[in-house]
């Protein structure tokens, strides 16, 4: 690799970034692949790269209606933890966690992984007690957690204003030091890159306009550019799982919303861990080019406009201010939607359908980029033996028939 240096680095801005080679082939759809992944973004990528590097499966096409990483995989706020009340989630989430450190490695590409812990306020007497019944339930399951008081918060964050006589006072906070933010994009391309150079076809601007169902069996996918037959189907659209659920004739119990988020002009380094508010509905941190990256909640109602309404931001924006008072003289730079993808439990669905060989992976809803590698990984293990990963068998779409439901609302981050 070229070493930085003034001369290189004239070199590249002189060469107008060209001759570049590209990270993947963009491959044509060939007519059959033993294996048809809906959808580009992380979890399908990582899924992809998985079935590639540990089953050996590489006769895999990944198809995607945009570009790679464009949905909600490009669009969220990267925050990476695994502080969840419930067994299974925990431990689900924090097999993500762990394969984190080592991803960028795993991929030869920088993922930027920034494990600078993240802090979960707390405004209430009862959010304390939900906190300390959170932390306790992961230290039980050996997942890192403190609950901080104010003090220790100001100490932690100077610039949070933690002033008793604050309109949401902050009462204190879980604190899990493993948990960060990680580079949203190169966690796409990361897995992207990986996955073409083991074989896997890459294939964008291609949306999937059916699912070929033959005999309670998938046949493959109907597209813009012909059909594409395939032993197996795995799709992973994020907030458009209604949608190809209803292609092959099911119904899930997912609702589509508009998430947003937005960032800042840059600023110099003020703010060195993140910090997210449930009940005031705002999370935030630092990039480290130094935009401020801030979240909202959810639309309250189901919409494919990748925008979001204006009140949802504005009650977010309000309330950063109020946390950090320091911030209300920062202009915002860039604001965006992304449809997230809403279980009743606010827990995902992966793994098989009633369709022989039609698998789903969906319901992560405002939380699922953390999970990205561990959701690759534990899916592709299912798709290749036709049975959940262990870790994914509670989060089968049957759990919806037996009440076995697994509430997250407290841990997802963003109410809803
Ligand atoms: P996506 O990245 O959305 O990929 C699905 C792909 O399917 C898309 O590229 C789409 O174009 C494609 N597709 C859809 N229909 C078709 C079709 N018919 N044919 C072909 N392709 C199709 N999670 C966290 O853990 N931490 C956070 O801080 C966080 N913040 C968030 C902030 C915002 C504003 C948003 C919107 C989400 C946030 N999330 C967060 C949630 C997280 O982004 C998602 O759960 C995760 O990225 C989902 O990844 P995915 O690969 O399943 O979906
Ligand atoms: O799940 O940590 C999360 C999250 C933060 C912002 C949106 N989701």
């Amino acid at each position: 690799m070229e070493r930085y240096s003034l001369f290189g680095l004239l070199k590249h801005a002189l060469h107008h970034h060209e001759d570049w080679p590209r990270a993947w082939r963009d491959a044509e759809p060939r007519s059959s692949y033993d294996v048809v992944i809906v959808g580009g973004g992380g979890h399908g990528l990582a899924t992809a790269y998985y079935l590639a590097k540990v089953h050996g499966i590489s006769d895999v096409a990944v198809v995607e209606k945009g570009w790679l990483g464009g949905g909600n995989t490009g669009r969220n706020t990267t925050i990476v933890r695994s502080n969840y009340l419930r067994d299974e989630a925990a431990w689900l989430y924090d097999f993500a966690l762990e394969l984190w450190p080592d991803l960028s490695r795993e991929l030869n590409f920088n993922v930027m992984f920034s494990p600078r812990g993240v802090l979960n306020l707390g405004h209430t007497l009862q959010e304390m007690r939900d906190i300390e019944r959170r932390v306790n339930a992961n230290r039980l399951n050996g997942i890192d957690g403190e609950v901080l008081s104010p003090a220790e918060l100001e100490a932690r964050v100077p610039l949070l204003n933690c002033s008793a006589s604050a309109r949401y006072p902050v009462l204190g906070a879980s604190w899990q030091p493993r948990g960060g933010v990680a580079r949203h994009d190169a966690v796409a391309w990361g897995y992207a890159r990986a996955a073409d150079a083991l074989g896997v076809d890459l294939i964008q601007q291609t949306p999937v306009t059916g699912i070929r169902v033959e005999d309670g069996r998938v046949a493959g996918v109907e597209t813009d550019r012909g059909l594409i037959a395939a032993r197996k189907v795995a799709c992973v659209v994020a907030g458009h799982s209604g949608v190809l659920a209803a292609m092959a004739g099911l119904r899930l119990p997912i609702e589509s919303r508009p998430l947003q988020a937005l960032v800042s002009e840059p600023l110099k380094p003020c703010l060195d861990t993140v910090v997210m508010s449930n009940a005031v509905h705002c999370y935030i941190s630092q990039a480290d080019k130094g935009d401020l990256v801030i979240g909202a909640g959810a639309d309250g109602y189901t919409g494919y406009g990748q925008r979001g309404s204006f009140h949802i931001i504005e009650h977010s924006l309000a309330a950063v201010c109020e946390l950090f008072p320091a911030f209300s003289r920062v202009r915002m730079n860039r604001q965006w939607g992304g449809i997230v993808d809403i279980c009743p439990d606010a827990c995902p669905i992966i793994g098989k359908t009633p369709v022989g060989g039609l698998y789903f992976n969906c319901g992560w809803g405002t939380g699922g980029f953390k999970s990205t590698p561990g959701s690759g990984y534990v899916f592709a293990d299912t798709i290749a033996h036709d049975r959940p990963h262990p870790l994914a068998a509670p989060f089968a779409l049957s759990r919806f028939e037996r009440g076995a439901l697994i509430d997250e609302h407290g841990a997802a981050g963003v109410a809803h």
